[in-house]
């Protein structure tokens, strides 16, 4: 049983998310998704939530790629969530290429996967506004 985990805000849930998920999920067995709180969203990330985290949740536990969503709170809780979820890979989209590689001395695989080019939150609200 190979575990698999990644992170995000996932908010305006759209295909590059999908992509994502599907590939992280294809290495291995069982996708666990951390899932970035409104209060990280907006402390860490100065992102500002169209959806909440519980709507969010939602929307990821439909989703048949993924087992189990559970909350980001901070940065730092990836070096203990490996452990505590048993993880044997850690998979971010390449806009983070090399920001995580500190969970390799974890004995995890990190993997970094190329984004969806096209989409993004951002081009979506943009192209709402028009
Ligand atoms: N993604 C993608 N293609 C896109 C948009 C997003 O592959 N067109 C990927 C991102 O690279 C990320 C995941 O989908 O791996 C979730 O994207 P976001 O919700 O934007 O995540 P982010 O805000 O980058 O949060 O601790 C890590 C952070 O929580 C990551």
């Amino acid at each position: 049983m190979k575990r698999v985990i990644t992170y995000g805000t996932f908010d305006l849930l759209h295909y590059g998310h999908i992509n994502l998920l599907r590939r992280a999920k294809a290495l291995g067995d069982y996708l666990v998704v951390a899932l970035s709180t409104d209060e990280f969203n907006w402390n860490e990330k100065r992102k500002k939530c169209y959806f909440s985290y519980e709507q969010r949740k939602a929307l990821l536990e439909a989703i048949r790629y993924v087992d189990l969503v559970i909350p980001e709170e901070n940065w730092e809780q990836k070096r203990t969530d490996v452990k505590e979820y048993h993880i044997d890979t850690f998979v971010m989209g390449d806009d983070w290429e090399g920001k995580f590689d500190f969970l390799k001395e974890q004995g995890v695989e990190v993997v970094y996967l190329p984004r969806t080019p096209e989409i993004s939150t951002t081009q979506i609200k943009s192209d709402l506004h028009k």
